[in-house]
């Protein structure tokens, strides 16, 4: 088996640093020495550490005919083709669990400081308004609003049961109706989205969720509903969300992910209905440690038999 380890795309500090001088990882350089990289080490190499973020597409696996695993840092993976790997017999792996909690309490605060405005009065504080002007205008209540989960996976799960401590009535859409689940399930993401006051996206990305929160399911959500997305910005169609958010087609978002990052759309830099966080859900020291941790267990169990710890459910495992 060919073991050379690739680094794909920049990743945390510590874990370039492990991979360089514990297993004598090699870089994949993104300048126009790759192909000459690639000719000579790419024969080599049997597994690939990457995120979210960069991923191992097809192009790349072709240029890499020995490799057995793609170690993703990351729970979601819509970066790297999945079915080209699943049909060259790649394993991949991701970090689910570890950060669940994280991206969960993200969701909320999303939540809480969109509704209340905490953002947008911190604004207000520091630019002398509250001595200049006077009280900072009402804002909205959260506990007891009605919340709609889009996914109801694994973090999904973890935000519902925190919504419910807030007295939330929760609903969800998922591919597949949750049996056993505690919560009313709604046919479709635009049904979902007109019985609740707040939204919330926590599908997997891909081209399988690709802008499944169209301009109609903003609609549905409509003047008085709110949009959270912790999941992927491919999920929401974004130029019809900063629309709706300008034009007071919906009342506001917090959003963790966009389109294209980590381009943010300056129309939505003035909008004080909005809370704008650049992709930090996982960002805790604990939950990267954990992530990192996780990533070098799958790295090691590939390397000891071949197989990896959590694979995604789309390969088989040997
Ligand atoms: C990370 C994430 O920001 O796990 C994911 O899918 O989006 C985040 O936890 C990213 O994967 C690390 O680069």
């Amino acid at each position: 088996m060919n073991r050379r380890i690739l680094q794909v795309g920049p990743l945390k500090p510590s874990l370039a640093t492990t991979l360089a001088e514990r297993y004598d990882a090699l870089v994949l350089p993104d300048d126009d020495t790759r192909a000459v990289f690639l000719a000579e080490h790419g024969p080599a190499i049997g597994a690939a550490v990457t995120t979210g973020r960069v991923g191992v597409q097809a192009d790349l696996m072709t240029e890499l005919p020995s490799l057995g695993a793609i170690l993703n840092f990351g729970v979601g993976y819509d970066t790297t083709d999945v079915e080209a790997a699943a049909a060259r017999g790649v394993l991949v792996s991701n970090t689910p669990d570890v950060l669940t909690d994280c991206v969960a309490d993200i969701a909320i605060g999303l939540a809480i400081d969109t509704l209340r405005g905490l953002s947008a009065a911190d604004r207000y504080v520091r630019r002398g308004d509250w001595s200049k002007v006077g009280n900072f205008p009402l804002t909205r209540k959260v506990s007891g609003k009605r919340v709609g989960i889009l996914g109801l996976g694994r973090i999904g799960q973890a935000i519902a049961t925190r919504f419910e401590a807030f007295g939330c009535p929760i609903a969800y859409h998922s591919r597949r109706e949750v049996p056993g689940s505690p919560y009313s399930y709604a046919a479709s993401p635009a049904e979902l989205a007109a019985e609740v006051d707040i939204l919330v996206v926590a599908t997997s990305g891909g081209s399988r969720t690709q802008h499944l929160v169209d301009r109609k399911v903003l609609e549905a959500l409509g003047p008085d509903g709110y949009l959270i997305n912790i999941a992927r910005g491919s999920v929401v169609d974004q130029d019809a969300l900063v629309e709706l958010l300008r034009d007071g087609g919906i009342a506001g978002a917090g959003l963790d992910v966009y389109t294209e990052e980590p381009k943010v759309p300056q129309e939505l830099m003035s909008l004080d209905n909005v809370v704008l966080l650049p992709h930090l859900a996982s960002g805790t020291v604990e939950t990267r440690a954990a992530m990192e941790q996780l990533t070098l267990d799958n790295l090691d169990r590939w390397l000891a038999d071949g197989t990896v710890l959590t694979p995604v459910p789309e390969v088989q495992q040997p």
